[in-house]
């Protein structure tokens, strides 16, 4: 197999260039004694080696017990492998728990949607299509009250009590059957969660092989059930995506506008701080402060959310979310829940930075709260953009610096934009539109090799974004075309992946299929919930194939990842057959037995046909994934 390197015939941003402009910024933050992630990264190491190997165990109070070779089992007998097992199965139900939950809240904003409210439905018929899925008729049907029924039905899903989740049945048939088979198709989605609780409590299980199907259990239900509540009914209430060109990195913020930092996930917030700093009478408060306009922009997956149906400029990731507080140029950084970093409320009072909290899920010391619920959403949404709008006269010019970095991107590639791309290039070999099959006469013929979905966050662990800009260079320099979400595709959106001229670096395949369908060689799918989006085109490229989801040269890969939820995603990925390579480890290596489940050849693997590959040297992970690639095809005969 010959793996090409990339040639580099666009300029995109380095990594150096990334860190030159943190240097910088941080000069800043010492300046004004200001605390940063790279320093409090330097206090916690070394880390504990107990903690790393998943080996401590303080489910109970007779503990904490820590598994040394002197000391080979817990104070209740407990072994090494039932402890890493019980831990990473409560690292799952975190993750499935917490994106579940995301789905839960947006199920409940559409279920309060009214014409003329603060919500309403963006996406009719998409609505009117999951209900013909879920067998809910929709004939002659006010589409409000038809968004109530869905609602209510979704969340229903949440707690019912008998029957399993209602979107397995988007999934292939072989793939349901191997769910059947190895006792693994998720029921009602807290049961899930609240399972994987009871079994690892004192005194429940301790079998591995137990826990670890649980926590593919347990990710299914995130994936297959709250993650796609949360995608399908955001479509519904905010519109589906559909490719929209948009700018990323800091760069995007703007020296003589106020502006305004969404972070966090759920789009209910984030939606109406848009619209309201859209508002006639707001921009006019902003001019009467001096400043030209109000700017909105994004970090974290709440950037991808609002950039993929706004076109709102991507400030950063996960790991930069500091560093749009130390422009001195952000009036307030507006939050709603997860990968907030608490670390925001004293740097923000180093600053003018109003920092405000808005969600119950996540309160904050040195916040602004502003609670924000369906009801008040106009109201308070209003209110944070009148605090901000106010605060620009309290900027101090002396610490405003603004990297000039910022690169073009098109973002919003949901499953019906791409099968509308695809449809532009149906040729006389497949005359069928609004389907995946293009798309598999690329890969079949070899002008695509495959495809990899690449997710995930920063981690100090890993160079931040090397990883993800890294390999996403080489895998499209090798015909292998790249879909992304969550951090890793603001990653990609930095240094310039997420642009049309990226064809340059792809190889002379995938290159030839970008100039076709007019696509960027890295596909913009959305926030970290939407990975169930990356699901569903799975299933679908199944179907229309006849290969069995495993079969599909396609691996998911998540180099950077630290969130309880990235495990979650990452075993519903496995779970639903997709092979998937992880970049840092998820504190299982201190067990060989629980390691062999998950990455060995008779564990997971003989249950859904995947497994993981943990590989922590970047350039072998990209080689394994290519030559897994591959290996797919020589299965195939293609
Ligand atoms: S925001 S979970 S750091 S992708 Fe979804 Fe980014 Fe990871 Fe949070």
């Amino acid at each position: 197999m010959d793996i090409k390197t990339c040639k580099e015939c666009m300029q995109l941003t380095s990594v150096e260039e990334f860190e030159a402009a943190t240097n910088r910024l941080l000069e800043t933050g010492a300046k004004v004694g200001a605390d940063s992630w790279q320093q409090r990264v330097k206090n916690q190491t070394p880390h504990c080696k107990f903690g790393e190997e998943g080996i401590c165990c303080r489910i109970c109070s007779m503990g904490p017990c820590r598994i040394t070779p002197k000391a080979p089992r817990g104070i209740c007998g407990c072994d090494v492998h039932g402890i890493v097992a019980r831990n990473y199965l409560r690292f799952t139900a975190g993750g499935s728990a917490t994106h579940s939950d995301h789905g839960r809240e947006i199920c409940h904003t559409l279920y309060q949607t009214r014409e003329g409210g603060n919500y309403q439905v963006k996406d009719p018929e998409k609505l009117k299509r999951i209900a013909g899925e879920w067998g809910i008729e929709t004939e002659g049907k006010d589409i409000y009250d038809l968004a109530h029924e869905m609602a209510e039905t979704a969340l229903m899903e949440y707690g019912k009590p008998f029957g399993v989740q209602r979107f397995l049945s988007r999934a292939p048939e072989h793939t349901r059957e191997l769910w059947k088979k190895a006792g693994i198709e998720p029921r009602a989605i807290d049961r899930e969660v609240s399972q994987s609780m009871h079994m690892t409590h004192m005194g429940c299980s301790s079998l591995p092989e137990a826990l670890i199907r649980q926590s593919l259990r347990a990710g299914l239900s995130d994936g297959w059930g709250g993650s796609m509540c949360g995608t399908e009914f955001s479509d519904v209430l905010f519109g589906t995506p559909k490719p929209i060109d948009t700018t990323a990195n800091l760069g995007v913020m703007e020296k003589d506008m106020v502006n305004i930092v969404v972070h966090g996930h759920d789009p209910s917030l984030s939606e109406m701080i848009v619209l309201y700093a859209q508002d006639p009478e707001m921009i006019a408060l902003a001019k009467s402060k001096g400043a030209k306009g109000i700017n909105i922009c994004g970090v974290c997956c709440t950037a991808n959310e609002v950039a993929m149906r706004h076109g709102i400029p991507m400030a950063g990731n996960f790991l930069q979310q500091e560093n749009v507080v130390l422009t001195g140029a952000c009036e307030a950084i507006v939050v709603d829940v997860q990968c907030i970093f608490p670390a925001l409320g004293p740097l923000s009072k180093c600053f003018h930075t109003k920092f405000i909290t808005t969600s119950e899920i996540a309160r904050m010391p040195d916040s602004d709260f502003i609670h924000f619920n369906v009801e008040n959403a106009g109201e308070n949404a209003k209110a944070i953009v009148k605090m901000a709008v106010e605060n620009f006269v309290n900027r101090k010019p002396e610490l405003v610096y603004i990297p000039e970095m910022k690169q073009d991107a098109t973002v919003g590639y949901s499953v019906e934009a791409i099968k509308k791309c695809l449809d532009r290039v149906t040729n006389t070999h497949v005359d069928v539109t609004g389907t995946t099959k293009p798309l598999i006469e690329c890969i079949d013929s070899g002008v695509i090799r495959g495809a990899v979905a690449m997710v995930g966050c920063n981690n100090p662990k890993v160079r931040p974004d090397t990883a993800h800009i890294e390999l996403m260079k080489k895998l499209i320099a090798n015909d292998i075309i790249v879909i992304v979400s969550g951090c890793a595709a603001q990653a990609a959106a930095k240094a310039g992946l997420l642009s049309k001229k990226a064809k340059t670096l792809c190889g002379e395949g995938l290159r030839r299929v970008c100039e076709l369908v007019d696509i960027p060689p890295v596909l913009h799918m959305g926030s970290c919930v939407d990975i169930s989006r990356m699901m569903v085109l799975a299933a679908d490229c199944s179907k229309d194939s006849g290969w069995n989801i495993s079969q599909i040269p396609l691996v998911g890969c998540a180099p950077e990842w630290m969130s309880e939820k990235a495990v979650s995603i990452g075993n519903y990925v496995v779970a639903t057959g997709i092979d998937t390579f992880l970049g840092v480890d998820p504190y299982t290596k201190g067990s060989e037995e629980v390691t062999a489940l998950l990455q060995g050849e008779h564990g997971v693997k003989d249950w859904v046909e995947a497994n993981y590959t943990v590989e922590l040297d970047i350039e072998k992970l990209c080689d394994k994934m290519i030559q897994r690639i591959e290996e797919k095809r020589v299965a195939l005969g293609i």
